[in-house]
């Protein structure tokens, strides 16, 4: 395969948060571990990706890890030959100096902009599409990751689904050492909480407070605390702080490296997830969860919940259906949703079907195909 030898350059502008550096990352390290490419990846804020991944030296120009070159993209921008193979994550606009660079490169290289994902029913017929550019001798595609065959998959290991169950089957006990708490009792509902600022959030925690069972909830630091705070009455919180109020307990994590993180989603029973990258991950857990998607504006983001919604929920029963469907709307703030004591009510009620459905999901995630497969099959195809 012409592909496999060909060199790759990611580029990574991250905008805010951090999905962005999240996905760039995984996608360099599955290219270059699990399909041996040669890739470099230009990101222009180390800081962030050492939060998510702490071997990265912020301060390095170049450092190679987990096989990618990991290359400071600082302007004016190095005077680099460009790859075979251009990968802008989220139409990050190269710089013009490396454009120009691809645009007398011959051939010139497979340009492609990686997009945001969406389960909406447009993005297969968007994948792939090209852009001529207006100037120059080159063609930009778009590259659309998607629930569905026709789109770019998701993005996952080839072993993702192996290693979780070791790791499932191996027991939790030794994870929650690691994060300083004991196995939860079977009675426990353990959830992790990875949110943006969140109006809802109070009502929520004060159904969890009320709840008939133990309720543990685990909080990476993050944009939430304060509101965390606001709700617990407390000056400030940080990593190893634990509230009880009532049937809830609060505990503060770190914020974990991503393949932690990873493996908290596996662990609990519960994940609320935000973004993109998290919101995957959490599937691929085989957990129930709750998602928040990106706010944008003139509420464009509730679109994309409920085309997501009615992809998961296609098999679940009615009952079960109306839960979930309640408690991601009413976590969105979309308006006609019962309230929040209502929607937690009726989850806890269908929480069996929900888990049940949950389990079995990544299996009906499987025929979309993972993106760094159809990727690197996308530009075998170009190379032509
Ligand atoms: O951080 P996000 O809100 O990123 C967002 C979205 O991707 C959104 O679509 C995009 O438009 C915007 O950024 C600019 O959520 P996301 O996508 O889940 O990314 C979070 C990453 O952080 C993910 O790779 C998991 C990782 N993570 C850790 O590594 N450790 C942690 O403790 C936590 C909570 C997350």
């Amino acid at each position: 395969m012409r592909a496999m030898r060909a060199t790759w350059d990611i580029f990574c502008n991250v905008v805010d948060n951090y999905g962005d550096i999240g996905i760039a990352w995984r996608l360099a390290r599955g290219l270059a571990t699990e399909q041996g490419l040669a890739v470099r990846l230009w990101v222009d804020d180390l800081h962030a990706f050492h939060r998510i991944w702490p071997a990265i030296a912020v301060d390095a120009d170049r450092q190679t890890c987990e096989g990618v070159a990991v290359c400071a993209w600082r302007m004016p921008f190095a005077a680099v030959r460009p790859a075979q193979v251009v990968i802008e994550a989220f139409g990050c606009a190269l710089p013009e100096s490396y454009l120009t660079a691809m645009s007398v490169q011959a051939p010139p290289p497979v340009w492609i902009n990686l997009e945001y994902l969406s389960a909406e029913p447009w993005v297969a017929e968007h994948h792939g599409l090209p852009s001529p550019h207006p100037r120059l001798p080159l063609t930009k595609y778009f590259f659309f990751p998607g629930y569905t065959s026709g789109t770019g998959g998701l993005l996952a290991e080839a072993d993702l689904v192996e290693r979780r169950t070791a790791f499932i089957c191996a027991g939790a006990a030794a994870f929650w050492r690691q994060l300083g708490l004991d196995a939860p009792p079977p009675e426990e509902l353990r959830v992790s909480l990875f949110a943006y600022e969140n109006p809802a959030l109070p009502a929520l925690l004060d159904a969890w407070a009320a709840d008939t069972h133990p309720v543990t909830c685990l909080v990476p630091e993050g944009r939430v605390i304060p509101q965390l705070t606001t709700w617990l009455s407390v000056s400030g919180l940080r990593a190893g702080d634990e509230h009880r109020r009532g049937a809830l307990r609060l505990r503060i994590l770190p914020f974990l490296d991503q393949d932690t993180y990873d493996r908290l989603l596996w662990a609990c029973g519960l994940n609320f997830v935000r973004g993109e990258d998290s919101c995957v991950r959490a599937q691929w857990a085989a957990r129930p969860l709750v998602w928040q998607a990106y706010p944008q504006a003139g509420a464009a983001h509730w679109a994309k919940l409920d085309a997501l919604l009615a992809r998961y929920t296609a098999g679940l029963d009615a009952a079960a259906t109306r839960a979930v469907v309640a408690l991601w709307q009413r976590w969105n703030g979309q308006p006609d949703t019962p309230d929040m004591a209502q929607c937690w009510a009726a989850w806890r009620t269908q929480q069996n079907p929900i888990e049940h459905h949950a389990r079995a999901w990544p299996e009906r995630l499987a025929p979309a195909g993972r993106l760094t497969d159809t990727l690197v099959d996308f530009v075998e195809n170009k190379l032509k």
